[in-house]
Parts: structure tokens; sequence; C-alpha cells
């Protein structure tokens, strides 16, 4: 088996090419949760639900969320009763929270419920949230501490980042199952997700944290920054903010006690010789996933170093 980290967008397309070289059944993919939140008393669980969306094809292939061809007739109805609607739920992706929030409420687990949300959507892959308890990534800006999807999206990541809070994460525990997955797996792969806000959520869980540093696979990471811009999203605000670089050497350096090899992009072989003086050793390739050939590629690449066990 194998165990790949994740947050959303960057992950999922990299899934995509994975599972064109591995049988799904064999991926165990240990999802970030920390974005999920509450809207209109439903339960949102973003990172799962692109994951989800993208396996089983019904993702929105240019925004890399939501559900391909999704109407807006509720949201367009609760504008009208002067509702908040920043945040763009379409009508068929509704239907999915609705689903989560009352099986959350008769009682069922988060991890029993993406199971079946992946078997009525033909997702093969195991798909484990992190946790099942709370745990929740808010920002600290000079106007004050807001939950992430707050800033990235209803204020447009435009705050000053002073600092990232992963509520909850003291006293969070991993899934049942994620730490004798992570002991048996053959290597663990960190996929080209945002490494402060869906991977760090990951390993702000102590017990997954250990398991990973007990471990003597080889653990892989993939450089979410191509050519010192992120590919979508917040992550170039987020990394300033906290004094780091923003460059695949800076997420290099962010994960130099976990990973032992890094995937990063042709566009940045010159950064190679600086990261392998951390003591990772350097995989160079097309890492920008615009098509399949490229994700499975990409994913060919990962695996066999894996599998090399230069990790
Ligand atoms: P999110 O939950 O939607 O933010 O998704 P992720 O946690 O997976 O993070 C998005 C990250 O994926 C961003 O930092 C992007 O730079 C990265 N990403 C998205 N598409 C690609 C791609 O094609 N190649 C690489 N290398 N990174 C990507
Ligand atoms: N991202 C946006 O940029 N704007 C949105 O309105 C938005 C809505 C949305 C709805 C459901 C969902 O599953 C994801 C959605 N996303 C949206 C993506 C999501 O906010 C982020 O990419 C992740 O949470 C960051 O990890």
């Amino acid at each position: 088996m194998i165990v790949v980290l994740a947050g959303g967008v960057g992950a999922a397309r990299f899934l995509q090419g994975l599972v064109q070289i591995v049988n799904p059944k064999d991926l165990y993919v240990i999802v970030n949760t920390a974005d999920d939140f509450e809207l209109y008393g439903l339960s949102i669980s973003p990172d799962l639900d692109i994951i989800m969306y993208t396996l089983s094809g019904i993702v929105d292939k240019m925004q890399g969320w939501g559900i391909d061809n999704d109407t807006t007739n509720c949201l367009e109805m609760l504008s009208r009763y002067k509702q908040d609607t920043w945040f763009k739920l379409g009508d068929k992706d509704l239907a999915t929270h609705i689903y989560r929030t009352n099986l959350l409420k008769s009682g069922l687990k988060l991890s029993e419920i993406t199971k079946k949300l992946c078997q009525h959507l033909g997702v093969e892959v195991n798909l484990i949230p992190m946790t099942n308890q709370k745990v929740m990534t808010k920002i600290r800006t000079p106007d004050g501490i807001i939950h992430f999807e707050e800033y990235m999206i209803e204020r447009k990541a435009q705050d000053k980042v002073l600092e990232i809070i992963y509520e909850g994460a003291e006293d969070a525990k991993p899934t049942n199952g994620i730490l004798d997955i992570i002991k048996n797996a053959e290597g663990i792969l960190i996929g080209p997700s945002n490494p402060l806000v869906s991977i760090n959520t990951i390993l702000s869980i102590k017990e997954i944290k250990l398991a990973l540093e007990q471990i003597d696979k080889p653990i892989i990471g993939i450089s979410p920054i191509i050519g010192n811009k992120p590919v979508k999203g917040p992550l170039d605000r987020l990394m300033k903010g906290l004094g780091m670089e923003v460059s695949c050497f800076g997420v290099a350096k962010f994960y130099k006690n976990l990973i032992k090899t890094f995937v990063i992009d042709e566009i940045d072989k010159d950064r190679k010789s600086e990261i392998e003086k951390l003591g990772i050793k350097v995989i160079i390739t097309n890492t920008l996933m615009k098509n399949l050939e490229i994700k499975k590629n990409l994913a060919q690449i990962t695996l066999d170093a894996m599998k090399l066990n230069v990790g």
C-alpha cells in the first residue's frame, strides 16, 4: 500500500495520474479536514470533496473544485434572502453537504460517511479524513482571527498573515487505522498541496507526525511552487507572512526533517544543489499537470523514486 498526504486541487490532480499506474485500492489518501466548516447548517469538507469529485470525473475542471455544469439556483435564492453567498456552493454540490450533514447528525463518523460517498461516486481510492474531530485552520490578521476560507475566499487573501493557527489540533486523534496504514506503507507521497494549510494541518496531529518520523520508509514530496509562484491559491502570501522564501527551496526547507526526496519543476532546476545541501535528493521533471499524460508521468517518476528507495 502507498500513502498519500493530500490537500485539495494539487493532490487531486496528482492522484488522477497515480490511479493510472497503481491499483486505486492500494492507495490510502490521508486528507486535510482543517478547511472544513459549517454554512447554512451544513457540514462542508472542501478537500475531501475536491478529491472525490476529481477521481469520479465530475469535478469542474477549470476551477478544480465543485461539480461540472452545476447551477446556483439555491445560492441565488439565498442571496435574495440577504444571506452571505461568498462561498459558491452549486446545487448538485449542496446534495453532498446535505447527505453528509444528515449522516453526521445520525451519529456516523466523517470517515464512515466519506466511505459511503466514495462508494456512491465510484471512487475506489481509500480516502481517509485525517481526523474525525474538529480541527480548523484560522489566520491571524491585523484585524483579528478568521477562518481560512473566510481569509481566502471572502476576503480574497488580501489580509496580512501574522500567524496560522490549527485550532483543535492539540486534542485531535488520527482517524482509526491511519497509524497502522503509515506503519505498513511501502512509502509516503506528499502531494503538491499547500504545505502550510493542507499538509501541515495533517502533521499538526501529533500521533500522525510521530508515526511519519518513526518509519524507515521513503517519504517523497512534490513542490506546489513552480518558478517562485504557486499554481493556484494563496500559498505565496501565507509563506511571505511567515517569513519563508516563496520558492521550491522554501518548501523543501519546510519539509527538511520529513522528506528525503523532493520533486521540483524543470523551470526550477537551478535550485537543485541548494536543496541537496539540505540533505534532500532532488528529482527534476515537468510538474505542471495540464493534462493526463503529464499527471501520469509525474506520478510514475515519483513512484519510481519511492520504489528505488531513494527516499
Ligand atoms: P487546495 O486545498 O485547493 O488549496 O489544494 P491543495 O492543498 O492541493 O493546494 C493547492 C496547491 O496545489 C497550490 O499551492 C498549487 O500551487 C498546487 N498545485 C495545483 N495544481 C498544481 C500543478 O499542476 N502542479 C503543481 N506542482 N502544483 C499544483
Ligand atoms: N474556492 C473558491 O475559490 N471560491 C469558492 O467559492 C469555492 C467554493 C467551494 C465550494 C465547495 C468546495 O468543495 C470547494 C470550494 N472552493 C472554492 C475551493 C476551496 O475553498 C479551496 O480550494 C480549498 O478549501 C482550499 O484547500
